[in-house]
């Protein structure tokens, strides 16, 4: 039976950097959910005859929420669902699942790297039919019809069974329950040379994944233990948890320090990759040795041809422009374009779908490609070990074989965390302001070239978007400020800093952006506005 349910509207429903995301607390106020769905229905001109893919990374809610979105799915005609057993899907997984349904849309269930469980955040990213996550516009009309739904669909009937595969139905809404890996692996070994990484593993190359008790963890068995025959017990913290185990599942020096420690001791496998909550984010360590990100994307690049799916040549590379610019200068070598983008994955989805870029990636641990239309954790572990098994050399070999040929951009981010929104928005505008005021000024010795906000004007629908303030300096480092799109506490300064080294690859980056840092921190005023003398996160 068909409900239609009065509701009243929330008014803080705005989609961020990658979709809605909020304490649980917010998430399960009555009708909170329910609002936030509807909206999304009715501003994309109903769900009535489409098929869509539904599914979460598991955290704490996901199988309430699932629940919920079938029902009101069906209520309000949706033809079909297909959904991850359990209503579990990684990130790329959905993506993919939808790609080759050629579906509607696909919500997954998910606040990314947030924390989980009862005190941590939940979130609902919602992707269009070209399997990348819906553009600002969207977000938009969704946000405006949220703040004034006044009723939502849904039945009164039990829940359905999500741990049996195949079809069944509610009402005339057919739910299909898949295999959440099935496709995503074969996808994976027709982009990589599974034969070449099976050998490696053969050979006794010692090998540690991270799935940080959350969505991956049974992608991480199936796909490096059982298929490529990595040693059984070599996929860690594989079992996902509503609460993550209490971990914060950001793979990164801090959050995942409990694999940092592991491969900077004694008895460091050869190579060790993690994953974040939903799948997308992935970090690199080598023996003693820590890939950066942004670094990551450039290597991948560089080493293209070893990658079967990628050999005959790829089209352009992007980054968001808080990214370093190390990938541009394998662009430039391989002689193909190079196109930066603000923050949030859905910007590089219009390069992606018109072939103007084959590989993407962020600083904030995302890399991926045109396979689907999301970062992709594990497939940019493969990358790594494809390349590592074509060609004999360790991480830290193929990483110092990047930096002799390319020089290093030494790279690191700091966070400012809980700042209070008012002050945070102002810190930007009064910045903004002055930016033209620093050009041609001397700082620490370091002489400001250019200061200008990032605009991004999209080649292929035309819009327009700011995202970040620049500042550049003769020397070749760079900073840039933005205010962070994912968190719940506040506001979040994300202060980025670069700075190049033809000839010297050992520093330390602390130590060789302390000076940018200390200007940073002077030309935003961040002690004298927001009383924090350093940031609270850096990563
Ligand atoms: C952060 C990262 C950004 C990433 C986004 C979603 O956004 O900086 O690079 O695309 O998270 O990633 P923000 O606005 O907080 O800086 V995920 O893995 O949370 O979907
Ligand atoms: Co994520």
């Amino acid at each position: 039976m068909i409900k239609t349910v009065e509701t009243t509207p929330y008014q803080d429903q705005k989609m961020g950097t990658a979709g809605i995301r909020k304490k649980v607390k917010t998430i399960i106020q009555q009708n909170y959910l329910e609002n936030f769905v509807q909206s999304l229905f009715d501003s994309i001109g109903g769900v009535q005859g489409k098929t869509f893919v539904l599914s979460g990374d598991g955290r704490y809610y996901n199988d309430i929420a699932i629940q919920k979105i079938i029902k009101m799915s069906a209520a309000n005609g949706m033809k079909k669902l297909i959904i991850g057993q359990n209503g579990m899907l990684s990130t790329p997984a959905s993506s993919r699942i939808l790609l080759k349904n050629k579906a509607d849309g696909g919500i997954t269930l998910t606040a990314s790297h947030n924390p989980g469980g009862e005190n941590g955040d939940f979130g609902i990213k919602y992707a269009t039919s070209n399997g990348g996550q819906c553009s600002a516009q969207i977000s938009e009309k969704i946000y405006e019809k949220t703040k004034t739904i006044t009723s939502f669909k849904t039945l009164d009937t039990p829940d359905i069974d999500l741990s049996k595969l195949g079809i069944q139905y509610l009402d005339h809404m057919e739910i299909e329950v898949i295999d959440p890996i099935k496709d995503y692996l074969l996808m994976m070994e027709e982009i990589f040379d599974f034969d070449a990484i099976k050998k490696l593993f053969q050979s006794g190359f010692t090998f540690v994944f991270d799935a940080m008790n959350a969505v991956t963890g049974p992608y991480g068995i199936k796909i490096f233990e059982e298929v490529l025959g990595a040693p059984k017990g070599s996929v860690h913290q594989a079992k996902p948890l509503p609460d993550f185990g209490g971990l914060h599942p950001d793979p990164n020096l801090v959050y995942a320090k409990h694999l940092v420690d592991l491969m900077y001791s004694d008895h460091a496998p050869d190579f060790a990759g993690a994953n974040d909550g939903d799948g997308d984010r992935n970090m690199i360590l080598g023996k003693k040795f820590f890939v950066s990100p942004s670094d990551s994307l450039a290597i991948l690049t560089d080493n293209y041809r070893y990658i079967p799916a990628y050999k005959d040549g790829i089209y352009g590379v992007a980054k968001s422009a808080a990214t370093s610019t190390a990938v541009c200068r394998v662009a430039e070598k391989l002689n193909i374009a190079c196109y930066e983008v603000p923050t949030g994955w859905k910007n590089f989805c219009n390069l992606m779908d018109t072939n103007r870029i084959t590989f993407c990636g962020e600083e904030s641990f995302g890399t991926s490609s045109s396979h689907i239309r999301e970062k992709d954790g594990i497939w940019a572990i493969l990358f790594w070990l494809n390349i590592i098994a074509a060609t004999g050399k360790s991480v830290e070999q193929i990483t110092r074989d990047f930096w002799a040929k390319y020089g290093r951009t030494y790279y690191l981010r700091f966070d400012y965390d809980g700042i209070d929104s008012n002050v945070a928005d102002a810190l930007m505008h009064d910045l903004e302001e002055n930016l033209p005021s620093f050009e041609g000024k001397i700082f620490e010795g370091c002489k400001v070239s250019r200061a200008h906000p990032f605009v991004y004007h999209d080649v292929v629908d035309g819009s327009s978007t700011k995202n970040g303030l620049l500042v550049y300096f003769e020397d070749g480092a760079r900073i840039c400020y933005r205010l962070s799109g994912t968190g719940t506490n506040g506001a979040t300064l994300r202060v980025y800093i670069e700075a190049y080294d033809k000839h010297n690859f050992d520093l330390n980056p602390k130590d060789v952006l302390k000076k940018y840092l200390k200007i940073a921190a002077l030309i935003a005023q961040i002690e004298q506005r927001t009383g924090k003398t350093e940031p609270d996160l850096t990563t």
